[in-house]
This record gives C-alpha cells, sequence and structure tokens, in this order.
C-alpha cells in the first residue's frame, strides 16, 4: 500500500506583504499556518508520497522572504524519505522559482510534461503530470499525455497530476458547473488507463468521475481565497493507493469564517452607519473576515475604511466594497 497526502492552491504570499504601509491584521498567516499543519500531517501520518496540484504561490513575482518561508519547511519532509511532487499553477506561470531543493532526490517537478515511475512499498507507480496550460486546454490534452508516454511499466499504477478545469466541477456558492469547453477538459478525454487523476486549479474539494470512472479528485484551496468559497470546509486528502483499490479520505483545515452584510441604505450619516456596522461586528466571531456592502452610494463618501478598522476588533478582516452590480466579477474568481 502506498499512503498520500494530497493537497493544491496553497497562494502563499497571499495578503503577505513584505514591507506593509499599514499595519493591520492580514492573512497572509492563514495560509502560512496550514500549509504547515499539512507538512507536519504527512511527517505525523509518514506518508509515502506529498503531492502538490499547483498554485503554491500567490503569483508569478514572489518576493524572496516568501519563497524562503515555502521551501524551507519542506527540507525535513524530503529528509524523512517523503517523495514530494509539485505541479505549477497558472498563480505561479506554470512555473516555479528554482530552488537548490529541485535536486534533492525525493523531489519531482512537473517542469514540462513528464512522468516519474517508481516503486513504493512493493506498488509500482507511475506519477506523471504537466504545468498548468492556460488555454485550450480541451485540444492540448491528448498531447501531453502523449508526451508524458505512460507504460513503460506494465501494470503499474497510472497517477496523472494536473493544475486544470474539468467538465462538471462545481465552484462558488451558487453551484456554477464548468460544461466542456476550450479551456476544460472533458470527462471522456481521461484514458482508461489512468488509475487516479489528482488537480488543483478548483478551490472547493470534490471528487469526481471520468466516463471511464476513473476517480478525479481536486483537494480544493488549503484557506478561503475569496468570498466565492465562503461556504466551503478547507482541507486536504489521504489517500491509500494499491493496484486494486483506491481509497480516499478528506480532512478538514482550519479556515476563517467569512461573512457579507449590506448597509441600510436609509443610514446617511456617519453615527448611525457605525452604530449599525457595530451591532453586525458584536454578532460575528471575533476572527472573521467582514466585507461590508454599501446600501447606497453616499455612504462610501461617509466611511473611511481606515475608521472602520480602528472601530472593530483588530482580529477581523474588514473590507468595505460598492454596492452590489458595482464591480466585476467573473468565474475565474473561483477556478483561481
Ligand atoms: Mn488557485
Amino acid at each position: 500500500m502506498v499512503k498520500v497526502l494530497f493537497f493544491a492552491d496553497s497562494h502563499l504570499g497571499f495578503d503577505f506583504p513584505i514591507r506593509p504601509r499599514i499595519s493591520r491584521r492580514r492573512r497572509g498567516w492563514d495560509f502560512f499556518n496550514n500549509y504547515q499543519l499539512i507538512l507536519d500531517t504527512a511527517v505525523e501520518e509518514g506518508v509515502d508520497a506529498l503531492v502538490h496540484g499547483g498554485d503554491v504561490f500567490f503569483r508569478s513575482k514572489i518576493p524572496m522572504p516568501v519563497i524562503q518561508k515555502t521551501y524551507e519547511p519542506l527540507l525535513p519532509v524530503l529528509e524523512r524519505g517523503i517523495h514530494m511532487f509539485i505541479v505549477p499553477g497558472n498563480h505561479e506561470r506554470s512555473r516555479l522559482p528554482a530552488s537548490p531543493l529541485f535536486r534533492h532526490k525525493n523531489f519531482h517537478l512537473f517542469d514540462r510534461p513528464r512522468s516519474f515511475p517508481m516503486e513504493m512499498n512493493g506498488v509500482d507507480v507511475t506519477w506523471s503530470g504537466f504545468p498548468n496550460i492556460r488555454h485550450n486546454i480541451q485540444q492540448e490534452f491528448p498531447t501531453q499525455l502523449n508526451q508524458i508516454g505512460f507504460g513503460s511499466t506494465p501494470g503499474a499504477l497510472s497517477i496523472l497530476c494536473m493544475h486544470q478545469s474539468i467538465e462538471n466541477a462545481l465552484v462558488g456558492v451558487q453551484n456554477y458547473t464548468f460544461r466542456k469547453g476550450a479551456d476544460v477538459i472533458g470527462r471522456d478525454q481521461f484514458p482508461d488507463y489512468l488509475d487516479l487523476v489528482l488537480s488543483g486549479h478548483i478551490h472547493r474539494q470534490q471528487v469526481l468521475r471520468s466516463t471511464s470512472g476513473t476517480p478525479l479528485i481536486y483537494s480544493g484551496s488549503i484557506e478561503r481565497t475569496s468570498f466565492a468559497e465562503r461556504l466551503e470546509t478547507k482541507g486536504f486528502f489521504i489517500l491509500t493507493l494499491s493496484k486494486h483499490k483506491i481509497e480516499w479520505e478528506f480532512r478538514a483545515l482550519p479556515a476563517r469564517p467569512m461573512y457579507q452584510w449590506t448597509l441600510p441604505s436609509n443610514l446617511l450619516d456617519r453615527h448611525h452607519l457605525m452604530r449599525a456596522i457595530q451591532a453586525e461586528a458584536q454578532e460575528l466571531p471575533s476572527d472573521a473576515i467582514f466585507r461590508i456592502r454599501s446600501g447606497a452610494e453616499k455612504q462610501l463618501d461617509i466611511l473611511k475604511i481606515s475608521e472602520l478598522r480602528n472601530e472593530l476588533p483588530e482580529s477581523m478582516n474588514v473590507d468595505l466594497i460598492p454596492l452590489a452590480g458595482r464591480t466585476r466579477s467573473t468565474w475565474s474568481a473561483y477556478s483561481d
């Protein structure tokens, strides 16, 4: 049996300014804390492999301290004999910043379509993957599979690691469903020689099936990156694999509660607005992420975000946003 920990979309560096202009609670640590919890779990449970499905970082230009904080805790994991596999995601523009870690014998990066065949506890496993492809994956997918070149070890367990959208994936509080399209892999596009597909990119954890029955697993993001994820449980998967049986179990991680609230549109003076906001905030957990939406355009001229932050608990993250319909939102925010 092979034991695997699978996680994805850690978005390290999210709200983690190196030289912040103002001092307020940042969300950056929420992500680093869950990242460390995952690495600790991998060691405590003695997994054989740790898979990151991509979007390790929040963006492609990453400050050195964030790179160091990300890579440093990996060395003790690799030294324990745990094999690590990483898929570069769209947020790092399909490429991770280089590190001496990359030369560690237990570190395996899908920096191009490739596979790493190995024997683990008596099981032959072909670990394969390719970096995120931003456009036309529907057309590109068969080419990627060809370039990987499966089949060198007959009878091996074939695992594909990637960072893409798949038909039928669900996102957002309204259950938006991905349909087949140029940037979405169809469920009928997965060849039946694949035993398991592990993917990042979709931030809601879920397990789909290919047309031929292969489990297609999204671990989801390790913390909420947007309000679209406010109802989702965050976490990772522990899998046990043999050639004849694949089992998985979702493990939840702590995630900050998110609340969105619209100001009553009849309140148009500072005093009453502040009183209403404070009354609302008192009902929330002290570490909430609290998004206040204006109910009337004028309210944004009256309220200052810096004043709001002063009046509400420091342990909260507070945001003030315009009237509904005045902000542009796209589905990309849900599968980011
Ligand atoms: Mn992502």
